[in-house]
């Protein structure tokens, strides 16, 4: 009498009682092993153990290519670009730097976003905001100008600017020469996530708020105005001129000590936490001595660089590339890479680091170089 109340509750209920099998549950035999997989399929459901060395593998494989980009086809195919399209109509005359380990995806490495910016003279690239947060690297034309979060500044090569998340900002150059420069963008972290977000702002150009200048006086030395509470989790300063990111590693160097692997590296921080001015994003300024000879080296991170002074050499893997001002190449994550400088070479690069750490993924080795 009670099994057969309970059968009955359990058709009522589609079958989801825990109670024990039916006698016609008990009885079924199961389909061969392909059978079953495609069964599963069609229910949306995978058989872990085929797929487990996939989700979980033992070390990292899928860090991208190790790829060089000389200055001269980058300029080349900027100043193409400029004859083809208007900053206006692409929005962002942006060619991306496209790792052929995930061909048509826009991926420098598997996380970072990077591409070449060109702004000729006179032309406008419109003010929006988006979740993405930008950094850049200029790399020619003094000029220009980026406007964030109502400041404008003047960019001139190997300034750092950063575009925090949710920042408007524009970009425009009133000079008589053509501006470019390299952009590094967290927007497949934040696809990932799946939190894009984005908006024009009403006209090309923001609402200026704030004089020239103002967010390197008010954060940039070391001082902060008194009774300062930060607002959300955006950097207050977000333009690095070269000049002074230069004398600090000049002075830096003359300390002595490089490090074996990385020179002298001074990373990129918002000064009112220490911290990258960019969550997912660290971003440095190296200088290797003339006659640096680096110890190999890899880490978890992949990073997008480009020379700002100097020739060297770079070798990741077994291939070596000559690198001289302007040039970008990817150093892909977990594979082994050293420097050479033939005279001082200052190299910016930028990475995950900063995520990875905090994620606690973080992860790096050394090789000694055997000296001659
Ligand atoms: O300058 O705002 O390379 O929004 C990609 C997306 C640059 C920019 C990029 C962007 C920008």
């Amino acid at each position: 009498m009670a099994d057969q109340i309970s059968l009955e509750t359990r058709e009522k209920t589609g079958g989801t009682s825990p109670d024990a099998p039916t006698p016609a549950e008990a009885q079924r035999t199961p389909p061969d092993l392909a059978t079953f997989h495609e069964n599963l399929q069609a229910d949306s459901l995978l058989p872990l153990w085929e797929i487990m060395r996939r989700l979980a593998a033992s070390e990292p494989r899928n860090g991208g290519d190790p790829i060089f980009w000389s200055w001269a086809n980058l300029r080349r195919y900027s100043m193409d670009a400029g004859e083809l399209i208007t900053a206006a109509e692409a929005e962002r005359r942006v060619l991306v730097l496209d790792n052929p380990a995930f061909a048509g995806e826009g991926r420098a490495t598997n996380s970072l976003y990077a591409g070449i910016q060109l702004l000729l003279p006179g032309e406008v690239a419109a003010s929006h905001r988006h979740t993405a947060s930008a950094l850049r690297l200029i790399l020619e034309g003094e000029g220009g100008y980026t406007a964030v979060d109502g400041e404008q500044v003047i960019m001139s090569p190997g300034d750092f600017i950063v575009t925090p998340t949710g920042t408007f900002h524009d970009h425009g150059n009133p000079s008589e020469e053509p501006v470019l420069w390299l952009d590094g963008l967290d927007v497949f972290v934040v696809n990932l996530l799946n939190a894009p977000f984005g908006e024009d702002y009403p006209t090309d150009r923001q609402a200026i708020a704030r004089p020239t200048g103002d967010s390197l006086s008010r954060y940039g030395s070391g001082l902060l105005p008194h009774a300062y509470a930060r607002s959300g989790a955006r950097s207050p300063m977000f333009w690095w001129p070269y000049e002074r990111t230069k004398s600090s590693l000049d002075a830096v160097r003359a300390a002595g000590g490089a490090d074996p692997v990385l020179g002298f590296r001074m990373n990129f921080i918002d000064p009112t936490t220490g911290q990258s001015p960019i969550k997912t994003m660290t971003a440095s300024m190296s200088l290797f001595p003339s006659g640096f000879e680096g110890d190999f080296y890899r880490s978890i991170s992949g990073h997008v660089c480009s020379v700002v002074e100097g020739t060297g050499e770079v070798t990741v893997d077994d291939r070596t590339w000559r690198v001289g001002p302007k040039d970008v190449f990817i150093l892909p994550s977990w594979k082994w890479h050293r420097f050479q400088a033939s005279d001082d070479l200052v190299i910016f690069s930028f990475s995950d680091e900063v995520l990875q750490r905090h994620l606690g993924f973080w992860r790096d080795e050394r090789r000694p170089h055997p000296k001659a």
